[in-house]
């Protein structure tokens, strides 16, 4: 049994070539820790011998972003890898495949992906990717369906949700996303000229009740496991791939919490691009062009998981008349309101986008800052009443900065 500590370059190395079946035992190994996330250390170890490389990733027993006062449970290590397995099995091509692992020390060993772009750093370089939207469909049917109720029998549904227990992961989120954003907390981080929206934000009880009702469900719904943390910059692309990653935040949780991520970070590169984009036709193509991937992602998604339902459902209910329409309906309406609560919380809580927060320009910082918060807003107060992607669409179109 290995006993924690955190690995050097060294120790990485000496653990990947004991790895069977990778590396030749003359293989000139290189090691470098590029971890830049919030949370863990990241080894990309390489093979000057041969165009073999590998990723080792290991947790920190606390939140890197903040230091050791935020302690974190090593067991999420466990639960990032079991759900990457999870992931790689429904959807080999879209999750990177996992080579081997150690829960004592809290390490995964994984596919590395360095030949595709962080995207979100691709989409503020204007980057298109036209087929993501069907590539994200599919995961995302794929692996909430097969994981649900709907498949699942309950017992073994039980099983996986007593397995993906998250307490110490869904907390950052039901604190960053759910609560700090609508009151004061030491957490949140907005300049001095963004007061007037952190106000409104305290004081807006329209808002409170639905980011209330929104956070029961976080809370309470455990229908399918959830990627968690289902954001841009966890995911890998070139124009004709997408991998997911760091699924670290997984967990039984709702459907609709991995659609509104990775909406609601289309929307805050959409509300980015004055920012970025040098003429203001550039802009406008970006812009609708980002809307469309919005209406797309659900429509993908849509299309697949009825198809799924109509071919492997094993609810003994699901052919109920009305059934599958009420519930895709109910995950439409929360993927809007968490896509508008997770637009709210990069503004003005503790952890930022580089979309918005690197746009050089303070004058049009302030611009996609205010008009992310409109947004947000706008999905949020009006997630209930909502029922097509394009209505989420017109709700980006109406919302107004202050
Ligand atoms: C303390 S961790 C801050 C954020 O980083 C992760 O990517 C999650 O989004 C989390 O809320
Ligand atoms: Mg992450």
């Amino acid at each position: 049994m290995s006993t924690y500590h955190p690995l050097t370059v060294q120790d990485a190395i000496s653990l990947v070539r004991g790895i069977p079946g990778h590396f030749t035992p003359d293989a000139q190994l290189e090691c470098k820790e590029i971890g830049d996330g919030n949370l863990n250390l990241v080894f990309h170890i390489t093979d000057r011998n041969s165009d073999k490389s590998i990723i080792v990733k290991q947790a920190l027993p606390y939140a890197k972003v903040v230091g050791e006062s935020w302690p974190l449970s090593l067991d999420r290590a466990r639960i990032e890898r079991e759900a990457l397995q999870v992931q790689y099995r429904l959807c080999p091509g879209l999750a990177p495949q996992v080579f081997s692992y150690d829960d004592d020390l809290a390490i995964t060993v994984m596919e590395d992906l360095s030949d595709h772009t962080i995207m979100r750093k691709g989409l503020i370089e204007g980057q298109a990717y036209p087929l993501f939207a069907r590539h994200i469909g599919e995961f995302t049917a794929r692996t909430l369906f097969y994981t649900s109720d709907l498949y699942l029998n309950p017992q073994e549904k039980k099983e996986q949700v007593r397995k993906f227990i998250n307490p110490d992961l869904c907390k950052i989120t039901e604190d960053l996303i759910f609560d700090d954003p609508y009151r004061f907390s030491d957490n949140n981080n907005y300049p001095d000229y963004l007061e007037d929206e952190a106000k409104e934000l305290r004081e807006n009880g329209k808002l409170h009740l639905e980011v209330a009702l929104l956070r029961e469900a976080f809370l309470t719904r455990t229908e399918a496991l959830v990627h968690g943390d289902l954001h841009t910059g966890s995911i890998f692309v070139t124009p004709e791939s997408t991998k997911v990653i760091d699924p670290e935040f997984a967990y039984y949780g709702p459907m609709g919490f991995d659609l509104g991520a990775i909406i609601g970070n289309l929307l805050l590169n959409y509300a980015s691009r004055p920012g970025w984009d040098a003429a203001e036709s550039e802009v406008l193509g970006n812009q609708e062009r980002l809307l469309r991937m919005v209406s797309d992602v659900w429509s993908e998604f849509e299309i697949r998981f009825r198809k799924l339902w109509d071919e492997d459902a094993r609810d003994p209910l699901a052919k109920a008349p009305g059934y599958q329409d009420a519930y895709v309906a109910k995950v439409l309406r929360d993927a809007c309101g968490f896509a508008g609560c997770k637009m709210i919380r990069r503004i003005v809580g503790l952890s930022h986008v580089a979309d918005i927060d690197t746009i050089a320009d303070v004058k049009l910082r302030e611009k996609a800052q205010r008009t992310a918060l409109a947004i947000g807003k706008q999905l949020v107060l009006f997630n209930r009443t909502i029922q097509s992607g394009e209505d989420i669409v017109r709700l980006v179109k109406e919302a107004e900065p202050l």
